[in-house]
């Protein structure tokens, strides 16, 4: 309705009202040139106020169709000098709200409309535990899409183990706390271990690890021909935005490292207690290793364990900063890229300094081991 109206009123249109009205012509001839004048002015009037109404009518749509927990992030979200809270008008055009829930099969994974907005990628100098492939901070804009509420799970990867026959029987690198202080952590690859035993006790319901990139590229590519819908890995800039929503902390829950342990799994004093070497934030989550998930406190955007628990693997290969220029939610191409891909997130093996929501981590795409996992995304119309 709003092109035809558009088409009524447009000066580049030959035949305004004729689109307009059946057998308009012969009224638009009876007309003076002052009167048709006149009468064009009106509409025009007219269709500016109407999609004024619209506009409003949808704002107000996209309010209601928000989650509570985004509504007072927004409220309390505290923007630098330089950048705003994500822009929300957009969902209200959207075929699903943001917020809102879904599966696309009985044992898919439920996923959470984010809504587009923009955000500030990358962390300030004065941020604890940042490193200078962070920067440069740039304003980036992202599209409305779908991204999985929890991270995958071990229930969710067996069926697509067992539907692709995929071999994963190449073993899996068991991190560790490395006593050289130069080196902190260490993976030993070991033949015996795999994501159905990662080198520690996993339910169902526990994020699958031991899984590389090219893993998680291959269950999204075989999600995507089971449910016929776009599934894939989040960007990274996807993932840093989803990750925040809305927040321009160091954590999507503000600054505070030692609130850590009601948001996210991250190596705590319940690790140090079993590995006295290990160095932890200064709170207990309860888990040694991977939490069931969805044990902490979600974000604003509804999202689970973005902090901690296992790290996910995004589409992007690695670079060392953000000297594209990209402002967009794109990956970077593979072409100007190091041989490596990003996971984000941090790890039930992590100090709060890599579950910082501007972390960043890159490892060989095949590299399997018992801190990397998978979350899923799907583009939306
Ligand atoms: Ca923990
Ligand atoms: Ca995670």
């Amino acid at each position: 309705m709003k092109g035809h109206r558009q088409a009524c009123v447009s000066a580049a249109d030959n035949q305004p009202l004729t689109k307009c009205r059946p057998g308009g012509k012969a009224a638009f001839m009876r007309f003076s040139r002052p009167a048709i004048g006149k009468f064009l002015g009106r509409i025009m009037l007219a269709s500016l106020l109407l999609i004024t109404l619209q506009f409003e009518a949808g704002a107000a749509e996209a309010a209601q169709n928000l989650v509570p927990q985004q509504l007072a992030a927004y409220a309390t979200a505290q923007p630098s000098r330089t950048e705003g809270p994500p822009f929300l008008s957009a969902s209200a055009r959207q075929e699903r709200p943001a917020g809102q829930t879904f599966r696309d099969c009985p044992n898919c994974p439920e996923m959470v409309v984010v809504p587009a907005g923009t955000f500030r990628m990358g962390s300030p100098d004065r941020e604890v535990g940042r490193r200078d492939n962070e920067e440069p901070r740039r304003q980036i804009l992202i599209k409305s899409l779908a991204v999985g509420r929890f991270e995958v799970t071990r229930s969710q990867f067996a069926e697509f183990v067992d539907a692709t026959r995929r071999d994963m029987a190449s073993g899996c690198s068991l991190w560790t706390r490395s006593l050289d202080p130069e080196i902190r952590h260490r993976a030993a690859r070991s033949d015996k271990h795999s994501w159905r035993d990662p080198g520690f006790a996993q339910t169902d319901d526990h994020p699958v690890t031991c899984v590389s990139w090219e893993d998680a590229r291959a269950y999204v590519q075989w999600l995507s021909v089971r449910t016929g819908q776009p599934y894939r890995l989040l960007t990274e800039a996807e993932w840093e935005y989803a990750a925040r929503a809305g927040s321009a902390a160091a954590f999507s829950f503000g600054g505070n490292a030692n609130a850590l342990c009601r948001f996210g799994n991250g190596a705590d004093l319940a690790l140090q207690r079993v590995r006295p070497e290990w160095s932890v934030v200064n709170c207990d989550d309860g888990h040694v290793n991977t939490a069931p998930v969805g044990s902490f406190i979600p974000n604003a955007f509804g999202l689970y364990d973005m902090h901690g628990n296992v790290w996910e693997w995004v589409q992007d290969c690695f670079r060392w900063t953000y000297d594209t220029g990209r402002t967009d939610g794109r990956a970077v191409d593979p072409r100007v890229c190091r041989p490596l891909r990003v996971m984000r997130g941090g790890s039930w093996g992590n100090e709060p300094a890599l579950l910082r929501s501007a972390a960043r981590g890159d490892f060989w795409a095949e590299f399997r081991s018992n801190v990397s996992g998978i979350r899923v995304a799907r583009s939306l119309p």
